[in-house]
């Protein structure tokens, strides 16, 4: 039988992937979730229909989202991730040797359980001393701690279901209280290419402008998110993403690395000219 997965992305285009096998089928309090098989891309988790990472790809995403923030802060010994169940982003947080402490702050823990399950090399993270995961809503632990961290990263799904709030200026507006001094704050901000995705890019980049001396966009490309052009958004207190690269740890963590390099750092942050445009409106 000839069995395709479809993620609609608007009412008439997506992405379509050949079905090899059903690996789990669960609900919970939350949301869906589903792991399939697929030819090309691997192994692939679904949150309510849409893809949250295959194995193909994932480095892309959980690369980008880490190490951009991680290079551009002189010493980020606590790192606080808020989502990102499947422990892709916590995987390469503790990679680095100035990281003391990651904690990962997760609401639905049936996502870290099957990520351990299906997507080993994923969860690879959760298995560090560095690492300390906490099972809660992500929004109540940033109003509630007493800790205070040298990066936040977010990584959520689309500002629809679990992850609205996540998307919100009261929730950048505590995580910028729960950051040191010269923190830096990043986040994905969805597609600039498909209309209903690119609203996100300048409503978060208007909150941290508002929140933050400094904000700036990246991107990079993943070909199973929404039209394969992913940004990120970063609020920092005090480092320039672009003149405070931190050159000589990245040449002696000498990282093992798919996607992101010191060139790759640079560029990441130079914008095709109709995403300059979203910003600046
Ligand atoms: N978080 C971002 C997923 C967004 C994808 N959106 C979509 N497919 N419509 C992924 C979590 C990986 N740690």
């Amino acid at each position: 039988m000839d069995l395709w997965f479809t993620e609609k992305h608007t009412k008439s285009s997506g992405l379509t992937l050949k079905v090899t096998q059903t690996l789990l089928s669960a609900k919970s309090p939350y949301q869906e979730l589903m792991i399939i098989d697929t030819p090309d891309y691997g192994r692939v988790m679904l949150l309510d229909g849409l893809v949250m990472l295959t194995e193909r790809d994932e480095f892309v995403y959980h690369e980008m989202l880490a190490h951009p923030s991680l290079y551009s802060h002189p010493n980020p010994e606590k790192v606080l991730i808020i989502g990102g169940g499947d422990g892709g982003t916590l995987r390469e947080v503790v990679k680095h040797s100035a990281v003391k402490r990651a904690v990962l702050v997760e609401i639905d823990k049936m996502v870290m359980a099957a990520s351990k399950e299906f997507f080993p090399h994923v969860a690879s993270g959760f298995n560090s001393s560095k690492a300390e995961v906490i099972i809660t809503d992500g929004i109540a632990y940033v109003n509630e701690t007493e800790e205070k961290f040298d990066l936040i990263l977010i990584d959520s799904t689309d500002p629809i279901g679990p992850a609205e709030g996540l998307f919100h200026i009261d929730f950048y507006r505590a995580c910028h209280k729960v950051l040191n001094d010269d923190g830096i704050l990043t986040t994905q901000s969805e597609t600039p290419f498909i209309k209903h995705f690119a609203e996100v890019i300048p409503t978060v980049m208007k909150d941290f402008k508002y929140l933050f001396p400094l904000s700036k966009l990246y991107l990079a490309n993943i070909p199973t998110y929404p039209s394969g052009l992913w940004s990120f958004s970063m609020g920092s207190k005090k480092y320039d993403p672009e003149e405070n690269f931190q050159q000589e740890r990245y040449n002696s963590d000498a990282l093992s690395l798919s996607y992101y390099n010191d060139r790759i750092h640079q560029g990441a942050f130079c914008l095709p000219n109709f995403v300059k445009k979203l910003i600046e409106e």
